[in-house]
C-alpha cells in the first residue's frame, strides 16, 4: 500500500492508535488523529506523541474526515459510531489496524478467536511453538497490536494472534494461516449489535482462508453448526463431547487426535493442569494447530505439562479459615460465568456484578440455582442482573466488590468457596479486569 503523502485518519489513541499513527507516519502518510477523550485525559504516551511535530490532532467531530484517504478506527470505536457511519458515507474505506499489518506481514498467521479462551490458547500455543524451536511472535488483542511487530519488520517462523471481534469489523484480506474459533457465547452485544451480527463478524476469520489453510472448529458449540459448510481451508474439529472419525476429541482420560496425515495420537489427560473442561477444549485447539504447524509430540506434552495458566482466570486466590477464594476476574461475559461455575464440583458463593455489556443473565438462571450457594451482586449492573435472574435465585446486592467480598466471607462457613466470576465489565469501579481482579486479592489478604 502507498500511503505517501495521504491523509489517513486514526480513531482513538490508546495502544492500537499510537501503534498504528507511528506505523503511518513512517510510511510517508500524513497522519491525522482524533480521541473522544479530550486533551488533559489522554494517555501518558499520546500526550507525549501529541507534542511531537508530525502529528495533526483534530476534533471528535467529522470535520476530521475532509481529504481522508482511509479511515483506521481503534478496536473499541463500535461499528455505529458517528465518525464511522460518516467515512462510510462518504465513501472513504475503513480498515482495522490487524488488517493494516495483515498487508505489511509475510509470516503465517495462526489466529486464535473465540468469547472466551482466547488468551489462555494463543500463549500455550506461543510456548508450543518456542519449545519446538521455531521462531515466533505473540501478539494481538493479548495486548501487543501486530503493527508494532511490522514496524520492527522481524523475520520469524510464525505469528500466534489473539484476535477480537472488534479487530475483525474492519478486515477485507486479512487471511490466517491458521484460524480457530474456540466458542461463541453473548458478549460485546452493546458493541455488535446482537448476537447474529458478533457470530458474523467473528467467523470472518475464516473468510479469506483458502485450502491450503487449516480452520479449526468446536463441534460441541451450537453456535458454530453449519459453520464448517461455508469454509474453503481444510476442517479440523475438537470436541469434549464425544467421539470423531477425524480431528481431536476426549474419550475417557484420554485426548486422542486422529487427522489423515498424522495417523493416531494419543494425549493423557492427566497432563493438563488447569482447572476446567472449557481449558481441555483450549488445549485440544492448541494442539490441532501445533502439529499442523509442524510442532513434535514430545514439545507439546511437555509444555501442556508446564502450563500453569494465567491471572485471573479460576485462579486460587487464598483461603480464611478454611473459605477458599476464586478470581476469575477475566469472566467478563455469561459464557465465563458457566465455565467457572461448572470448574466446581459443589456450590459456591459467587460475586456477579460490574459494568453491564446486556449480558444474557436470564439464561444462567438454571445454573444458579443448583451451583451456587448464594449470589451477592455487586457495582453498576446489580439492579439489571436481579430481575433478569428472578427471585428463586438466593442473592444479595451490595454497592462495591470489596462489600461483596466481605459480605461473602461473614456468610461463608468452612469448606466453601468464594468465586469472583462477574459476568460484566470493570469499568464502573476499575481500570481494566486485571486491576479488578488484584484488588480482591488485596481484600482477601487483608479479611
Ligand atoms: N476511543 C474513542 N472512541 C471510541 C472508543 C474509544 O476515541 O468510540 C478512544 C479511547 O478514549 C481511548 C482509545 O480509543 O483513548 C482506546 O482504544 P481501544 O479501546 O481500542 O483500546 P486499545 O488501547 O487500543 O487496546 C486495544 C484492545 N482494546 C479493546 O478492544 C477495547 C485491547 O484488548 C488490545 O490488547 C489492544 O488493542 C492491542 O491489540 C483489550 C480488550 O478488552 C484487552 N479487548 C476486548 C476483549 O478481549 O474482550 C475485545
Amino acid at each position: 500500500m502507498n500511503f505517501n503523502g495521504k491523509k489517513i485518519v486514526v480513531i482513538g489513541m490508546g495502544k492500537t492508535g499510537i501503534a498504528t499513527a507511528r506505523f503511518l507516519a513512517n510510511q510517508g502518510a500524513k497522519v491525522a488523529v482524533t480521541d473522544e477523550k479530550p486533551p488533559g485525559k489522554w494517555d501518558a504516551e499520546f500526550e507525549l506523541m501529541a507534542k511531537e511535530k508530525w502529528l495533526e490532532i483534530g476534533k471528535y467531530n467529522t470535520d476530521i474526515l475532509a481529504d481522508a484517504a482511509m479511515v483506521v478506527p481503534s478496536p473499541g470505536v463500535p461499528p455505529a459510531n458517528n465518525l464511522l457511519v460518516a467515512a462510510l458515507k462518504m465513501k472513504i474505506p475503513v480498515i482495522s489496524e490487524i488488517e493494516l499489518a495483515y498487508r505489511y506481514l509475510n509470516v503465517p498467521i495462526i489466529a486464535v478467536t473465540g468469547t472466551n479462551g482466547k488468551t489462555t490458547t494463543t500463549t500455550l500455543l506461543g510456548e508450543i511453538f518456542k519449545q519446538s524451536g521455531k521462531k515466533v511472535f505473540v501478539g494481538g488483542n493479548i495486548g501487543n497490536p501486530l503493527i508494532e511487530y511490522v514496524e520492527k519488520s522481524a523475520k520469524d517462523d510464525f505469528v500466534v494472534a489473539e484476535i477480537s471481534s472488534f479487530q475483525l469489523q474492519w478486515v477485507e484480506k486479512f487471511r490466517p494461516h491458521v484460524s480457530i474459533l474456540l466458542n461463541v457465547t453473548s458478549d460485546h452485544i452493546n458493541y455488535h449489535g446482537s448476537f447474529a451480527e458478533y457470530l458474523r463478524i467473528k467467523s470472518r476469520i475464516f473468510a479469506k482462508q483458502t485450502e491450503n489453510d487449516l480452520a479449526i472448529l468446536n463441534a460441541a458449540d451450537p453456535a458454530q453448526k453449519g459453520l464448517g459448510g461455508k469454509i474453503r481451508a481444510k476442517l479440523a474439529q475438537f470436541s469434549s463431547k464425544g467421539e470423531m472419525e477425524s480431528g481431536i476429541f476426549l474419550k475417557n482420560d484420554k485426548i486422542i487426535f486422529r487427522m489423515p496425515d498424522f495417523g493416531e495420537e494419543v494425549y493423557p489427560l492427566n497432563l493438563i493442569k488447569l482447572p476446567g473442561m472449557h481449558n481441555v477444549e483450549n488445549v485440544m485447539a492448541a494442539i490441532i494447530a501445533a502439529r499442523f504447524c509442524g510442532c513434535p509430540q514430545g514439545s507439546i506434552n511437555a509444555c501442556v505439562a508446564d502450563f500453569r495458566g494465567l491471572p485471573h482466570r479460576i485462579e486460587f486466590a487464598g483461603e480464611k479459615n478454611s473459605v477458599k477464594f476464586y478470581d476469575d476476574s477475566k469472566g467478563t461475559n455469561v459464557g465465563s460465568v458457566v465455565r467457572a461455575l461448572d470448574t466446581f464440583a459443589q456450590p459456591v458463593i459467587l460475586l456477579l456484578g460490574g459494568r453491564d455489556k446486556d449480558g444474557d443473565f436470564e439464561t444462567l438462571k438454571p445454573l444458579l440455582t443448583t451451583k451456587t450457594k448464594n449470589v451477592i451482586l455487586f457495582g453498576e449492573a446489580q439492579n439489571r442482573i436481579a430481575s433478569l435472574i428472578g427471585d428463586d435465585v438466593p442473592k444479595l446486592k451490595e454497592p462495591r466488590l470489596r462489600d461483596a467480598i466481605e459480605t461473602a466471607y461473614k456468610s461463608a462457613k468452612p469448606g466453601d468457596i468464594v468465586l469472583l466470576s462477574p459476568g460484566c465489565a470493570s469499568f464502573d469501579e476499575f481500570r481494566d479486569y486485571k486491576e479488578r481482579g488484584d484488588h480482591f486479592k488485596e481484600v482477601v489478604r487483608n479479611l
